[in-house]
């Protein structure tokens, strides 16, 4: 589903014509989440629901050693977006993918068809003075 596809089925057709309403980075119910980011996580844009949506931190144990992770919830079928979990050591450097960040668990396919997945640091937390963990969402 293209975002103009999902702006157009949960707005009004003059909501959706408004770019203040309706627009990629505007947040029309105020809930602190753009549009865009309701559109990838499976909010509702008109419903103040960030906090059900916002992805989860956590430590997980591999091993015996400690690593920060991320959980997070996708709507499926949204085309456009694509999430990419990123950790930092000085919040100036950011870096995804192996060898820095990998899957922890399986994917959980939910009911109403979102997707939650956790993504963890592979530096452990014992071995590092600082460690940050975001979510990037961005149009593909
Ligand atoms: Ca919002």
């Amino acid at each position: 589903m293209t975002y103009a596809l999902w702006r157009s089925m949960v707005f009004s057709a003059a909501e959706a014509a408004n770019e203040a309403i309706s627009g990629a980075l505007a947040d029309a119910d105020h809930d602190g989440l753009s549009n865009w980011a309701e559109y990838t996580l499976g909010g509702l844009p008109k419903d103040f629901d960030s906090s059900s949506l916002l992805p989860t931190p956590s430590i997980v144990t591999v091993e015996g050693q400690s690593f920060l992770a991320l959980t997070y919830t996708t709507q499926n079928g949204a085309s456009e977006t694509s999430v990419t979990v990123q950790v930092s050591g000085d919040l100036a450097a950011w870096l995804s993918g192996p060898p820095h960040t990998e899957q922890f668990g399986s994917p959980v396919v939910n009911a109403n068809g979102s997707t939650t997945r956790t993504f963890r640091d592979t530096t452990p937390l014992n071995n590092a003075s600082q460690r940050y963990i975001r979510l990037q969402m961005k149009q593909q």
